[in-house]
């Protein structure tokens, strides 16, 4: 694993980065809580992602940039500006979330103040939308930069093509991002693709791919800042395939130790993300254990008081369910 110093960022930054990947950890567990005891409907998860998703986030600039995530994708808007209620006001989908104000699935992450848009649910359409972003900054002459992730299942939809031949033409400011878990629900990676990395599809297109073991914060976060500058600078499209896990079943609605062998599951619990940068943290000197327990007591107190608050927080309006759907009402 790379030295956390070779990032180029501060040990506040870093402590940040950890805080970060701590907190997508915990508020997801509890959104998962949630879903078992009946108060929320749903959810889908990153565990095991977090990491790579913080390193990503933090290459960015999020007060002019642009992202576009995928459902796995929390800790990533955490990191780029979204806060611990956002998320849970999402999850219980009332009216003040401001991923759709209620009238999405949870976890379609969206944030009109961060620059953080939506996606619907067909995977990877948010590929062809973000390139469409790129696209205006390219015409408007902005000097942002678009990001859009997926699974490497919903990477073998037809319009991820399109998107990443026109944005190569184009050469247009974004980053597509895969992040690479193995599975697309039940089905494995051998029955999703012949090639070998995903990341080599981009030499297909004129561009340059990379791919990067999540676990390892540098390694990511040093691809996306290179890529990120070169997009800025007008140098067009990049891919990062992002090496992750799914720690959890595919969402709240299935269970994959029905389709995932008991050694897979157990061989994954040794490369988990959050165990390996908190180790990384400590033996390199950023934070010691006693700093991170109060670290995790800050986190579940703030976790405690966002639930609390949020599932106080009214409903929408059934009669108003499509205010906010189309364009022209502007929530
Ligand atoms: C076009 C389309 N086909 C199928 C689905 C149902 N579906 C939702 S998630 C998913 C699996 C995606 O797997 P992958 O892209 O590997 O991402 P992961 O969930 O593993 O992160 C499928 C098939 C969908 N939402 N949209």
């Amino acid at each position: 694993m790379k030295k956390l110093k070779e990032s180029g960022l501060t040990k506040e930054e870093l402590i940040e980065a950890f805080r970060h990947v701590l907190r997508g950890r915990r508020l997801d567990e509890r959104l998962w809580q949630l879903t078992r005891i009946g108060k929320t409907s749903f959810n889908i998860s990153g565990q095991g992602a977090e990491v790579g998703q913080v390193a990503m986030a933090m290459a960015f600039d999020s007060e002019k940039d642009y992202f576009l995530p995928y459902y796995r994708d929390m800790t990533a808007c955490l990191a780029w500006g979204m806060t611990t209620k956002d998320i849970i006001l999402g999850s219980f989908g009332k009216e003040a979330d401001p991923s759709s104000h209620g009238r999405q699935m949870p976890n379609h992450y969206g944030s009109k103040e961060h620059n953080i848009i939506s996606h619907s649910s067909p995977v990877s359409t948010q590929m062809n939308v973000a390139t469409g972003v790129a696209y205006a900054a390219l015409l408007e002459e902005s000097d942002s930069v678009s990001v859009a992730t997926t699974g490497e299942g919903s990477f073998n939809q037809g319009e991820v093509a399109e998107a990443m031949n026109f944005a190569a033409i184009k050469k247009l400011p974004i980053i597509f991002v895969v992040e690479n878990n193995l599975w697309a629900i039940s089905v494995g990676i051998e029955e999703q693709y012949a090639n070998e990395q995903m990341a080599d599809r981009a030499q297909a297109y004129g561009f340059e791919g990379i791919r990067v073991d999540g676990n390892d914060f540098v390694e990511c976060y040093t691809a996306f800042k290179k890529y990120v500058a070169a997009a800025r600078e007008g140098k067009g499209p990049a891919l990062v395939e992002l090496m992750v896990s799914r720690m959890t079943s595919h969402s709240s609605d299935d269970d994959q130790s029905i389709y995932r062998s008991k050694e897979e599951l157990e061989e994954m619990k040794t490369k988990d993300p959050l165990a390996a940068f908190q180790k990384q943290m400590i033996d390199e000197g950023y934070l010691t254990l006693e700093e991170i327990e109060v670290m995790e007591k800050e986190l579940k107190s703030e976790i405690n008081q966002a639930t609390d608050e949020a599932e106080a927080m009214p409903d929408p309006d059934p009669a108003e369910i499509l205010v906010g759907v189309w364009a022209e009402d502007d929530k």
